[in-house]
């Protein structure tokens, strides 16, 4: 047999390329990834070769011909067995592996007795590149002569790696903006950076919290305290427990702003039912309410209500700090005797739900799993608001009641895509598309609304209920400034800016007549001590920012996650302290003493998260 003479690099390049392909294959059969476009498709292809190209490149610094064969054969093997561990891991959760969740002890137990369960025997397909990779090693003769590496062969290998990296995240930038800074989804990351390097970043968050955690102690708690205790506001006793028992549905408004409630575009009444709601005697409506959210956008929304915290500042803290010991409402809500739970028809591994909601105590999740979409019934991100509601009607009169759920729409979500039989009023005209649309899937929420409020009264369950709605955070974007100034009738100024971060909010008590539109200015960490005062729960002893907006303490004050915050009199931004009333700039020294407050009380919130301060608190240690 003639000897075939095998180019220098032959078994490395025959292992990039087995491992690569294996992990391509792996993925497609594997995972369920929702692919949009065939751009998406080439990010899934091309996502695993960077990674491989640094990791087995490694190889051309070895010197030694045997430890060099050992390296190579390691890493196909490493990579397989972490391909192989998502694979049966994935089957069980459906989603991927991030630390935090091996660390929790309480997962363990499920692990182990499912991880036997769900181990194929056609798995052996993940170790597919192992076996091509020993047989390359055993019968590619090259390897054997210890090839001298010219630096600039190397040098340009590593550029090429770097490139196709470059490229990689370029392409994964353009199809989901923002994705490494907050768009935190596992299958997001792993559809658009691959499983490894995914690894490498779930890696590199989670040691950075398991520091900061480390160094606390718990002597940091007094101090907190201290403020905590100081801020706090003795609920109103006309409004403590008018709720008491009843099931509670808080509904999060996907990027629903307050500009909306009560106007009209072009003539067309934009909320018609939530307008009807504003003047309605169950209903308190407060139109000076404010978003506090950032980067974790809904994910941070839900987070300031169940712990009346702030979220992080560089990244969803969903996401970072997921680990940690809460005392949330949800939990709260739980020990006295309610039975707790999202409703939300998107995957459960998005915002890392699945784990966050275990950390805080929340007995049930209601993904997408939960619901049938049929036929038209999503749009745009998702399941259409108004199937939902109506399927998730069922899954409430199932609920042992006293329940407290958390509804989260996602119909009126950036880009506002919409179909057309669902549009019930005509688009804005601006140059925004975004802005224009905006309309149109607002209106479709206040429509599903509608919807939830008829069929919740069918259901019997209307009237144990109260129900608790607020927008999560801004839809449209400063980038819009020149479109939305354009429907306002007015240049946006800073001032402006601030005050459209406004989110409508309501609570709603069915019966109870004594409702009304309410202008006190006040913002979501305010939700967890009111709602857990209406149902006549004390939170005087809780590790929470916030204060009930029915108390006649509560302090007109509310800090934005950026350091922004807004008085009845001042608004504070980019630095500068405005009169809200005239819009300008005060210099009398009026914001600083809330100035140096906002600092502290972000602070203050940094330090329990960061420290997990709360695993040192009594219910944390129960
Ligand atoms: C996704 C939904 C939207 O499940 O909550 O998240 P957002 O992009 O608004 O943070
Ligand atoms: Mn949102």
């Amino acid at each position: 047999m003639k000897k075939v003479n095998w180019p220098k690099h032959s078994v490395l390049v025959i292992a990039i390329v087995a491992t690569w392909l294996t992990t391509y294959v792996g993925y497609i059969t594997s995972f369920n990834m929702k692919i949009d476009n065939m751009i998406q498709e080439l990010i899934l292809f091309i996502n695993p070769l960077s990674f491989l190209l640094f990791i087995y490149g490694i190889a051309l610094f070895i010197k030694s011909v045997k430890r060099r064969k050992i390296y190579i054969l390691s890493i196909s093997l490493i990579t397989s067995i972490i391909m192989f561990s998502n694979a049966v891991f994935y089957r069980f959760f459906s989603d991927f592996i991030t630390l935090p969740l091996l660390f929790q002890t309480s997962n363990f137990g499920d692990l182990s007795s499912s991880v036997l369960a769900n181990i194929h025997g056609a798995d052996i397909f993940f170790f597919t590149d192992v076996i091509i990779i020993a047989l390359a090693l055993k019968f590619i003769p090259n390897m054997e002569k210890s090839v001298s590496h010219r630096k600039i062969g190397r040098k340009l290998y590593f550029v090429v790696a770097a490139t196709i990296l470059m490229v990689n995240l370029g392409l994964a930038e353009a199809q989901r903006p923002q994705l490494l800074t907050r768009s935190f989804d596992r299958e997001l990351l792993v559809k658009n950076i691959g499983t490894y390097n995914y690894h490498i970043y779930d890696l590199f968050i989670q040691s950075k919290t398991h520091a900061q955690r480390a160094l606390a102690d718990g002597s940091e708690l007094t101090e907190v305290a201290n403020y905590v205790n100081a801020n706090y506001a003795e609920p109103d006793p006309e409004m403590f427990g008018v709720a008491k028992g009843k099931n509670v549905i808080m509904i999060s408004l996907e990027s629903l702003q307050n500009f909306v409630i009560n106007n009209e575009m072009d003539g067309h009444v934009i909320t018609p039912f939530l307008n009807e709601l504003t003047k309605d005697p169950d209903t308190f409506y407060f139109n000076n309410f404010y978003h506090q959210t950032g980067l974790g956008k809904t994910s941070d929304s839900e987070f300031i209500l169940e712990n009346s915290l702030y979220g992080r500042n560089g990244g969803a803290v969903f996401f970072t700090n997921s680990g940690n010991t809460y005392n949330s409402l949800s939990e709260k809500l739980g020990d006295n005797g309610y039975f707790t739970s999202v409703m939300h028809a998107n995957n459960r591994s998005f915002w890392n739900r699945d784990i966050m909601y275990q950390a805080m105590g929340i007995e049930k999740f209601y993904d997408v799993e939960s619901y049938e979409i049929g036929e038209g019934e999503a749009v745009n991100w998702g399941m259409k608001d108004i199937p939902f509601f109506e399927q998730s009607i069922d899954l409430l009169k199932e609920m042992p009641q006293p329940f407290a759920t958390r509804m989260i729409t996602l119909t009126n979500h950036h880009p506002f895509d919409l179909d057309e039989e669902d549009m019930l009023i005509p688009p804005y005209e601006s140059n925004s598309k975004t802005l224009n649309q905006y309309f149109q899937t607002v209106r479709y929420m206040d429509e599903s609304i509608k919807v939830f409020f008829e069929d919740l009264k069918e259901s019997g369950l209307y009237d144990d209920s109260i129900i608790i709605m607020y927008g999560d955070h801004y839809g449209i974007s400063e980038n819009h400034n020149k479109a939305m100034g354009m429907y306002l009738e007015k240049e946006i100024t800073p001032v402006d800016t601030v005050e459209l971060q406004k989110v409508p909010m309501f609570v709603h008590i069915p019966g109870y007549g004594k409702g009304e539109m309410s202008d006190e200015l006040a913002g979501q960490l305010d939700l967890r001590p009111t709602i857990l005062h209406l149902l006549g729960i004390d939170t005087k002893e809780d590790m929470q920012l916030g204060s009930d907006v029915f108390s006649p303490d509560h302090e007109p004050f509310v800090i934005f996650r950026d350091g922004r915050f807004v008085t009845n009199d001042h608004i504070y931004t980019q630095e500068v302290c405005y009169d809200i009333k005239t819009g300008e700039i005060d210099e009398s020294g009026a914001c600083e003493s809330y100035n140096e407050r906002a600092t502290t009380e972000l602070d203050y919130s940094d330090m329990i998260i960061n420290g997990d301060l709360l695993r040192f608190t009594e219910e944390g240690q129960e």
